[in-house]
């Protein structure tokens, strides 16, 4: 980068007078960075990266070190692993799920490396293993979505049948968004959970088990509504359910969704998701500024929760989707 802009410049000033570049050894040094991301599984999740790479770049004096893990632990404990070795000011990392995470942690601990966690959280005895965590409240978010279908169902006295198709599981995610509605059904005798499905956050995979569950039943079962634990999940079931002649929205079957992305929200004002619950992907700001604090000997707090609302059809304009980041 740096080089085509010295070229850039010498290509558009008079000859002899190209900016002094400075020698290489005589360039401050940069910050580096290791980050260990889970996957590209969803609309979020590449929001979330690229919120990383805009933030984290070479002008404000980071060099990054960016490892996709394919949506596999293995693969983050591994980039772990190799940003010990590189010595890395500090790790930063997306925990896939949240166990299996002690003895990779331990190492980084040992090797004197700073490990922030962004999003989803993890499992640990020793809180000590993590400086800080920044991302959703997903128990919160469960119960603002179950709270909405309480009030959109408090007067209908006949069954309420409810589809469940959960995200990535043992994700802090999906343990905080699925425990919300488990506890609901728990309060409401007319409500039942017709099957739970794994979506595993993933657009294609909901849609081949949402139709494989559709076409298993004897007859086209009633649906009232449809808690898909993010968006992708939530595109892939409309997919099967219109394909099979339902109608998602006011009058047919209600999709509740997280995320809030882009293409969530036109669903939404179009009316073919119900409601959305927000969650957001661009935390890089707030994590370098707990780095930054790490970095003057400041301690953190453990857990930094992003700012989140919810969404229907009623309060939204394509203008105000427009202009929304992700
Ligand atoms: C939630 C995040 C979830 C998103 C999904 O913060 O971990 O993972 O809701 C993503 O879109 O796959």
């Amino acid at each position: 980068m740096k080089k085509l802009l010295a070229l850039l410049l010498a290509l558009c000033l008079p000859a002899g007078c190209a900016p002094k570049q400075l020698p290489e050894e005589e360039l401050p040094a940069l910050t580096v960075i290791g980050v260990s991301q889970m996957g590209s599984e969803s609309g979020f999740r590449v929001a979330n990266s690229q919120s990383i790479h805009t933030t984290f770049t070479e002008e404000a004096g980071y060099r990054l070190l960016f490892e996709d893990a394919q949506q596999k632990q293995d693969n983050q404990i591994a980039a772990i692993r190799k940003f010990i070795q590189q010595q890395v000011e500090c790790i930063v990392l997306m925990p896939l799920c949240v166990t299996g995470w002690e003895s990779v942690l331990q190492e980084a601990k040992a090797a004197g490396i700073p490990v922030i966690l962004v999003d989803r959280t993890i499992q640990v005895e020793d809180e000590s293993l993590y400086a800080a965590h920044i991302g959703s409240d997903f128990q919160w978010e469960g119960e603002q979505a179950v709270g909405w279908l309480e009030e959109t169902f408090r007067d209908t006295e006949g069954p309420v049948n409810i589809l469940h198709i959960q995200g990535t599981l043992g994700s802090s995610a999906q343990l905080g968004r699925s425990a919300a509605l488990e506890k609901a059904i728990g309060r409401h005798e007319n409500w039942s959970l017709l099957a739970r499905l794994n979506g595993d956050f993933i657009q294609a995979k909901t849609y081949e088990v949402t139709a494989q569950w559709l076409d298993s039943q004897p007859a086209p079962p009633e649906i009232h509504a449809v808690y898909c634990e993010n968006d992708n999940t939530a595109f892939g079931a409309i997919q099967a359910l219109e394909e099979r002649g339902y109608t998602c929205g006011p009058e047919g079957v209600r999709i509740v969704s997280f995320d809030a992305t882009y293409q969530g929200l036109t669903y939404c004002l179009e009316g073919k998701i119900s409601l959305e619950v927000e969650c957001n992907p661009m935390m890089a700001p707030l994590v370098e500024e707990v780095f930054q604090l790490l970095k003057e000997g400041g301690t953190p707090d453990k857990h930094y929760y992003t700012r989140e609302q919810l969404f229907t059809p009623e309060d939204l304009t394509r203008e105000f989707i427009d202009q929304r980041a992700y």
